[in-house]
């Protein structure tokens, strides 16, 4: 390509200072003809510039991946995969501090949530599934047979050879690795797609892998977009034999039908618009605290986060007013100074949350707080920030009620019984989770029950145990995954009957 020479210079310059994000396969970094900007939702300054894998770069991806399942991961003994999982581990903790910087470069999120959350469990991640996978144990039935001898059955897992992995921006390393560590623990290679937004913490564990001796192959990235990209490429590829996905559900529902014509299994992590239920006799501050977390934290793109809260009617007017002044007191800015929140991810995912700003005035709901774009005066002002929003009065019809904005914004409205709080919870497209905050605990289990969604949370939120199951119901997935969910995702059972 020509450049005029006052381009080309800095096209030089910038090639000089801003990093060249690579993709990994078969053991090698690799470039490509195409690069694409990653930019900072800070202040719009470059990160980085990724190099996006086209079709052939993928397919010698799921190549490598196929060869290197077949002749060393696959064969490998359990224990001893288990030790590489654990080496990856070590390998992201001591590069803690390189992991918080290059998350925070690509996000723009809180040093908070990217120091105790994020990344704490990329390497968690690792050692639960290490762990795990050596102490899985499998099924087996002794059987009457006509003769009186019997037969033996017994199941074995299979994995399924090359895993597709393709993971969203939000919580890009955790949700990133919550995937390939499993994958790899049940003897999976991988190629893994992180999403284009955050491609800056996937280029990193690339690099602990190799440096963790992980097997040339076993661990591919590919950097790129979704349609007519390296996406579609790892989703449409015949040779990857499973798709784990996480990301918003109408692309769940794009990669379901790119996938149907090889019949791949596929597990889908999806979007949500989740509940929380105040009573009034929950610890009135506890629940304050906990909902101003599961609204706002990561700037509310956590798809757990609570975007409907209903609280019952007695406490309602004091619970909005707590919860509001807790939202004007959030610090909004850079990562670096401390704040509580920083912007969202990119301008154009701030396009669509002040769209439903305008929905929700033209639907007549009240703005408690917030819905305006902050005015920094600075550099910030070339960022994506908008004000942690809360609003009241409108109906549950309301698009804004119904549909997943995936910002610092929630509705609040209120309740008279807890049938009506169920079916208020319930009456949703989506199924993902929900928080329920009553001092009350046969109340807290029996509301829990009621839910219709794969994860609850009495008195708390975002409390995790990686060896519970996690997934929604509805537009929020298909699957679980977690603990021994993920065991038999990645590694399928056969079963083996022997007579005797
Ligand atoms: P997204 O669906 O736009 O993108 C996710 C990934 O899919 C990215 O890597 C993207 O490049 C890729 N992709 C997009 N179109 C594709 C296609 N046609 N074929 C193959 N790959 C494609 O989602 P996002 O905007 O990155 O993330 C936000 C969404 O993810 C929200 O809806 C949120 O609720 C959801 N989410 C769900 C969970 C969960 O565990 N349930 C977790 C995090 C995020
Ligand atoms: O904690 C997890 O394992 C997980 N999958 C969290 C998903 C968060 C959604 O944004």
């Amino acid at each position: 390509m020509a450049f005029p020479i006052a381009s080309l210079e800095s096209e030089i310059s910038k090639a000089r200072t801003v990093p060249v994000l690579r993709n990994f396969v078969d053991g090698v970094f690799v470039e490509g003809q195409v690069r694409f900007d990653n930019v900072s939702p800070v202040d719009g300054s470059l990160v980085a510039r990724v190099c996006e894998a086209d079709a052939a770069t993928v397919d010698a991806a799921v190549k490598a991946a196929k060869r290197a399942q077949r002749e060393v991961w696959g064969r490998m003994p359990v224990a001893e995969r288990a030790k590489v999982l654990h080496r990856i581990a070590d390998g992201i903790e001591a590069r803690f501090e390189e992991f918080v910087a290059a998350e925070i470069a690509d996000t723009g999120k809180s040093q908070h949530q990217a120091r105790t959350i994020d990344i704490p469990r990329g390497a968690a991640n690792f050692r639960v599934f290490a762990d795990m996978v050596k102490v899985a144990g499998q099924e087996c039935f002794e059987m009457d047979t006509p003769d009186g001898q019997g037969a033996l059955n017994y199941s074995v897992a299979r994995p399924h050879g090359v895993v597709g992995v393709i993971s969203p921006w939000n919580l890009p390393l955790l949700l990133l690795t919550w995937k390939v560590a499993p994958a790899l623990a049940t003897g999976n290679c991988v190629v893994a797609k992180p999403s284009e937004e955050t491609p800056s913490t996937a280029t990193l564990l690339a690099e602990v892998m190799q440096g963790a001796g992980v097997p040339a192959g076993v661990f591919n990235l590919v950097h790129g977009f979704g349609p007519g990209s390296a996406g579609e490429f790892l989703t449409a590829h015949p040779d990857v034999d499973a798709i784990t996905f996480t990301g918003a559900s109408a692309t769940g529902s794009a990669i379901m039908k790119v996938a149907a014509p090889t019949v791949k299994p596929l597990s889908f992590e999806l979007g949500g618009k989740n509940a929380a239920i105040v009573f009034a006799d929950a610890d009135f501050d506890a629940a304050v605290a906990g909902t101003v977390r599961s609204v706002f934290s990561n700037c509310g793109q956590v798809c757990l986060c609570s975007e409907r809260v209903y609280v019952e009617r007695p406490i309602f007017d004091r619970f909005v007013a707590a919860l509001a002044e807790r939202a004007r007191a959030l610090t909004i800015g850079r990562p670096e100074d401390g704040v509580d929140m920083g912007p969202l991810i990119s301008r154009e995912h701030r396009e669509k949350v002040t769209g439903y700003f305008e929905i929700a005035r033209a639907e007549g709901a009240t703005f408690v707080t917030g819905g305006r774009v902050p005015v920094f005066g600075d550099e910030r002002d070339a960022g994506a920030f908008v004000e942690p929003t809360i609003l009241t009065g409108l109906p549950e019809t309301a698009r804004t009620v119904r549909e997943e904005i995936f910002g610092p914004i929630c509705h609040i409205a209120p309740f008279d019984s807890e049938e009506e709080a169920v079916a208020l919870a319930n009456d949703t497209d989506y199924g993902l989770a929900a928080a329920v905050w009553t001092q009350d605990i046969k109340r807290g289990h029996r509301v829990a029950r009621q839910m219709e969604v794969g994860i609850v949370w009495v008195n708390d939120w975002f409390l995790r145990d990686l060896r519970t199951p996690f997934g929604g119901v509805g537009l929020s997935g298909v699957g679980r995954e977690g603990g021994r969910h993920s065991l038999a995702f990645y590694a399928e059972p056969s079963n083996i009957c022997i007579k005797l």
